[in-house]
């Protein structure tokens, strides 16, 4: 945004680790290539520069560890990364890599779940490569990320992050269900939000605190800070979702309601209305129905 102001920059937290995003940017790129040639174009397609997404995960994660004091840099040399990039990091910076990597993978599986056309303001992967190559490049994201999670050298850090990419699995599979009362449901939602993405803010940032040294209180206080900045982030996500137009979202609009998934939004306009109830029990299936539910939000 040209208009800001200087000091709005430096408030601004993404601004404020501007430098340290375009490095991890930078060692996304060398973590993600590929040996084979065919999976190589599909596995770097959202690390490419100026398709990096929001980067809202590393950039929470970046500020938890300057919080909570980063220790000295540590060599990552004897790791299969370190010599691609051939520099020092902390294993908090390592820790804002493997997230955003599992975020990439999760998007990738979700597009082709979800028969997405586009992503990040472009074709998503799966309209441009497919759906095969799709599910295959989020696979090996997922491999590089452990790998890289393993060179860290701590088992708790390794199985917070593999919890994380579960609950990541347990929230699309909730929001799969084509039970109504399920569906209408505000603890569902929040289970599943929670899941699906909170859950993997939650326990990276926690990942952050045990590798800062910090004491099992403090950790448990950063997973904390992490869940409800995760379900912040959903609720207004899912708002977006009726407000955004595609150039602000880098996707269409509506695009939640449209396969019928019960989001905040209309949860809390049902209370409301009730008799919207029985529109989103009939599956909002029918673009007919889904018209009427928009006119109640
Ligand atoms: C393969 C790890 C793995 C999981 C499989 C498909 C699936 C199970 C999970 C999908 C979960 C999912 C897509 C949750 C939505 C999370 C979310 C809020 C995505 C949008 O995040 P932004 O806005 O996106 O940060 P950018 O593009 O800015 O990075």
């Amino acid at each position: 945004d040209l208009d800001r102001s200087s000091e709005e920059e430096q408030m601004d937290p993404f601004s404020l680790v501007a430098d340290e995003l375009s490095l991890i940017a930078d060692r996304l790129r060398s973590m993600v290539i590929a040996e084979v040639p065919k999976l190589a174009s599909a596995a770097e397609y959202f690390f490419k520069m100026g398709v990096e997404g929001k980067r809202f995960r590393p950039t929470v994660l970046l500020h938890m560890a300057s919080a909570l004091n980063m220790p000295t840099p540590w060599s990552a040399a004897d790791n299969l990364f370190g010599s691609l990039s051939g520099d020092l990091r902390t294993r908090q910076q390592c820790i804002a890599e493997i997230t955003e990597m599992i975020h990439v993978a999760s998007l990738l599986h979700d597009d082709v779940l979800d028969d997405a056309d586009t992503r990040r303001g472009i074709g998503s992967l799966n309209i441009v490569m497919g759906n095969k190559l799709s599910v295959l490049a989020g696979d090996f994201l997922l491999s590089r990320a452990c790998i890289a999670l393993s060179s860290l050298g701590n088992t708790e850090v390794v199985s917070l992050m593999a919890t994380a990419v579960e609950h990541l699995v347990n929230g699309e599979t909730m929001q799969m269900t084509t039970s109504a009362e399920k569906r209408c449901s505000m603890e569902y939602y929040l289970q599943k939000t929670f899941y699906k993405t909170a859950s993997l803010i939650s326990n990276s940032c926690k990942c952050v605190a045990i590798l800062a040294g910090q004491t099992a209180e403090v950790s448990m206080l950063a997973y904390n800070y992490g869940q409800n900045l995760g379900l912040a982030f959903q609720l207004i996500d899912d708002v977006l979702d009726f407000t955004g137009t595609s150039s602000s979202l880098g996707k269409g609009s509506l695009s939640d309601i449209r396969h019928g998934i019960v989001t905040a939004p209309i949860l809390f306009a049902m209370e409301e209305y009730p008799q919207l109830r029985k529109i989103v029990d009939r599956g909002l299936k029918e673009p007919a129905d889904i018209d009427i539910a928009l006119d109640y939000l």
